[in-house]
């Protein structure tokens, strides 16, 4: 029993250790040829099946999508560690028992047996559990190239695992064979666990640092970055873009590497490198893309002039199967949305490779990405990858958790500047401004009320660009009388609507209702 008891704890020893260098060699693969690690792909695959009130609540208790993509990485380690344990002292039972006295060599072949069972159906287990996810790959690489990367990828980890836990455990129970005290305790059992637990300071020490430098690459930086700007220009930066991501770390595409394949119901597949994309016509388009998760008076919202080739080029050579419905898109980090074939077809969707004039920054899509106006952010997939003509209703990431299945951008206002927080001199003509943006309807007026909606004043429109973009608006305002006043504003769109007054939350469908502020005159 006490033999036992020592045996599975060697084990569990062992097996942690293994466990540790199997991440070391996750993250070695990562860090060089942008395969999808575990935790990444765990994370993935669970969260569209999260639920989207379930998910805005969890983002809720544990602070942010930040915090909530770095608690599945984490938890998914600590569970590859504590399961690597578990079946380290599973092994090492399976190693040491002996019913009868019988050669060694035979309790070794048997624990060989089991392990390398165990190996495989893990991996299998994985493969099929993950496959919707195997296409992933941070480097670029085409999905199907990438599916086998990852696939690969994971058996080579699984496979080290087995082999530094058998290395382990042989060495630990590494004692002249006696029939009559299996495990009686040579002098050296203690030495030798000693070795493996310095081996694992060892590991441990390199997790740490690779995870170090991992954090620091995280997009847990920059996303969730918003947008406001009391001097709020035409074009957003890029550097001040917003951004939104699924990723703990964004991909960065090797564009060599990189292809966009036409594929699916299609009469011609093609597949583009770069260079053949960006020979293609091109165009230059100015379009505003908005978050379904912006909330009214927010920043997930940004402007610029995006250049690239209009998808139906793409699909019009590929010519699309009689029968299709949907078009889905892929990112080479796993991502997909999908759009109605009619609005793949239509000019002002894009296949876009330059950003503001320059080529996209690697948050926004490097090397290319979708640009789809009118419809929300999701829809412009970054780092797109393949495009996939489809018979069905398909539904992508985000659809999958619960948004939807409405995707049109609401008509929207927002006030940018004065500060409101600051009291305002009685007498003084304020400069109220702002943005103002009806998805692809483009914006006709901006209106303003200081007297929380009763009566409404048009803004002037001071830049008014494509019917894609947002338009800035600018209102002088002399109160003429102290106190406080309830200001509010709403744009009208191309078509003529006003819009809506209703309050909505972001979730399911994108936030609506006026934004409005307080201002105090004194
Ligand atoms: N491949 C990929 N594309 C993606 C996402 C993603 O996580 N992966 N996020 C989407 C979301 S939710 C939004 S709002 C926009 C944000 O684009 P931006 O970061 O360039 O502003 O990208 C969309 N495209
Ligand atoms: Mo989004």
């Amino acid at each position: 029993m006490m033999h036992q008891l020592k045996a599975a704890l060697g084990g569990m020893l062992a097996g942690s250790v293994a466990a540790l260098v199997t991440m070391l060699v996750m993250l070695s693969l990562r860090f060089a040829w942008g395969v999808a690690t575990l935790p990444e792909l765990v994370g993935d695959r669970v969260a569209p099946f999260l639920g989207v009130w379930y998910f805005l609540e969890l983002l809720a208790r544990v602070g942010g999508y930040n915090q909530l993509k770095q608690l599945g990485v984490g938890g998914v380690l600590a569970g590859l560690f504590v399961v690597g344990a578990i079946v380290g002292a599973a092994y090492i039972l399976i190693l040491t028992y002996r019913r009868t006295p019988r050669p060694e060599t035979s309790a070794r072949r048997r624990a060989d047996r089991v392990l390398s069972a165990f190996v495989v159906a893990l991996w299998l287990v994985s493969v099929a559990a993950l496959w919707p996810n195997l296409g992933t790959n941070y480097s670029g690489l085409p999905l199907g190239t990438a599916a086998v990367a990852t696939a690969v990828g994971l058996l080579v980890s699984y496979a080290v695992y087995g082999l530094v836990l058998r290395g382990l455990c042989w060495f630990l129970v590494a004692v002249p064979y006696n029939a009559r005290e299996p495990m009686a305790a040579p002098r050296s059992e203690g030495r030798r666990a000693l070795l493996v637990a310095a081996a694992g300071l060892v590991a441990a020490v390199g997790v740490g640092a690779f995870l170090r430098a991992a954090y620091r690459r995280a997009a847990y930086a920059y996303d969730g970055t918003q947008y406001r700007d009391p001097d709020i220009q035409r074009f957003t930066p890029n550097e001040r873009f917003y951004v939104v991501t699924k990723n703990n770390i964004d991909p960065w595409p090797e564009r060599s590497l990189w292809r966009l394949e036409i594929a699916g119901s299609v009469q011609r597949p093609r597949t583009y490198r770069f260079e053949d994309l960006s020979a293609l016509p091109a165009v230059a388009q100015e379009t505003t893309l908005e978050c379904i998760s912006n909330g009214v008076g927010a920043g997930l919202i940004s402007n610029a002039m995006w250049t690239g080739v209009p998808l139906r080029t793409l699909l019009a050579t590929a010519g699309p199967g009689a029968t299709v419905r949907d078009v889905v898109c892929h990112g080479v980090d796993g991502y997909t949305d999908t759009i109605p074939l009619e609005k793949a077809m239509t000019e002002t969707t894009l296949v876009a490779y330059q950003m503001n004039g320059v080529p996209l920054p690697p948050r926004h899509g490097y090397p290319a990405r979708l640009i789809v106006p009118g419809l929300v952010g999701e829809k412009s997939v970054k780092w797109v990858t393949r495009i996939e003509l489809v018979d069905h209703d398909a539904k992508g990431f985000y659809e999958t958790q619960g948004w939807g299945p409405d995707f049109v951008l609401h008509t929207m206002a927002r006030f940018d500047a004065p500060d409101f927080a600051t009291p305002i001199p009685l007498g003084a003509a304020v400069l109220l401004k702002g943005i103002a943006f009806a998805g692809d309807r483009g914006v006709d007026r901006a209106q303003v009320s200081t007297d929380d909606g009763v009566t409404w004043g048009d803004a002037r429109l001071a830049y008014r660009g494509s019917r894609l973009a947002w338009v800035l608006w600018t209102l002088t305002w002399t109160p003429r009388q102290a106190g406080e006043y309830r200001l509010a504003v709403r744009a009208i769109d191309g078509t003529g609507a006003v819009q809506t007054p209703r309050v909505r939350r972001s979730a399911p469908e994108g936030a609506t209702g006026y934004h409005r502020v307080v201002a105090h005159v004194q």
